[in-house]
């Protein structure tokens, strides 16, 4: 088995399904669980990418790549696969991103990194940009995990988030700037100069890039994110398989129209 997942990440844990099962996400995917879950192998996919990658980016260094749902896709289904073949007795579904797990929690006690209070796994390589995926699992494997923990606490996201969302260590979705990048029809006023002065037409960056444990992150050494990267969006520049293409293009093009006014 570790083989197979050492092939497509190099960061994986267990974190026993009961460990999770109170805090499932309600989704339309909650219904592709294996009948009988018992453990979650969680992934983390490093995705940063060297500076220059991100000089005259627009956008998030999470949709700086083709969209990462298709990449950790490509890669679970592969393992998902492998792992069917070699225990044919056994479920194994994955997942990513669009699924019940709440995968911050399921990697942390899974020990593959900290909780940080952006609310984000930080791992100990490639600090918090990581995404994750995870294969769930009839097989019951012992956890990774030990204790969880958390982050410095030195305040420095909760500090620079020009919407004041990180309140007593937790995200408010409602005032996060990513969630207001993605958010369709008219913003107000003030949600439009909040975009304006970030630079920045989809997601936000702002509690990682100020945070101390991502200094010395790695970069990716995942071919299929350093090949597509593009992180200059123009007006036209195709949603399609990107992060943000779920969304379409009037949100993009309404986005890019307040950045320039
Ligand atoms: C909805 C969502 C959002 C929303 C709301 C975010 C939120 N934190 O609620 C919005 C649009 C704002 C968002 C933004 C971003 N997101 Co998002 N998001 C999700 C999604 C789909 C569900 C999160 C959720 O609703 N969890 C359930 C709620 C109820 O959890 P919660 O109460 O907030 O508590 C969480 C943690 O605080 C922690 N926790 C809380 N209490 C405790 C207690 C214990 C003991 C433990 C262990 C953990 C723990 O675990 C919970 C689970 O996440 C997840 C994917 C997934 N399936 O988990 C991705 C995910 C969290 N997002 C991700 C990313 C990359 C981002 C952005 C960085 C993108 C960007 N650059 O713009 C930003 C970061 C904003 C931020 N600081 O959180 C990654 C995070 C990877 C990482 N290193 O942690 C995920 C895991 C997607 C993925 N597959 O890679 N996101």
């Amino acid at each position: 088995m570790t083989e197979i997942l050492n092939d497509i990440s190099p960061l994986w844990g267990v974190c026993p399904f009961r460990e999770i099962q109170d805090n499932l996400i309600k989704c339309r995917a909650l219904s592709r669980l294996p009948a009988h879950p018992r453990s979650v192998i969680i992934m983390a996919f490093p995705y940063l990418l060297p500076e220059e990658y991100y000089e005259n980016s627009n956008i998030s260094k999470y949709a700086v790549p083709a969209d990462y749902h298709d990449i950790l896709y490509a890669r679970l289904e592969r393992a998902a696969e492998k792992l069917r073949e070699k225990y044919p007795e056994e479920e194994f579904v994955f997942f990513a991103d669009n699924s019940p797990i709440p995968e911050v929690r399921a990697a942390c006690v899974a020990g593959i990194g900290i909780l940080g209070k952006n609310s984000l796994l930080i791992t100990e390589k490639y600090g918090s940009f990581v995404f994750l995926g995870e294969i769930v699992t009839s097989m019951p494997l012992a956890s990774s995990g030990g204790e969880i923990r958390g982050c410095l606490e030195c305040g420095e996201c909760t500090r620079a988030c020009p919407c004041g969302a990180i309140v007593n260590g937790k995200i408010n979705k409602e005032l996060c700037l990513s969630d207001i990048t993605q958010r369709k029809g008219q913003l107000t006023a003030g949600q439009q100069e909040l975009i304006k002065k970030s630079g920045c037409i989809w997601g936000c960056d702002i509690c990682q890039n100020v945070c101390p444990l991502n200094r010395a992150a790695d970069t990716t050494d995942i071919s299929e994110f350093i090949n597509t990267a593009d992180g200059k969006i123009e007006a036209g520049t195709p949603v399609e398989g990107r992060a943000f293409g779920w969304r379409g293009e009037a949100v993009i093009r309404r986005n890019l129209d307040i950045s320039k006014e």
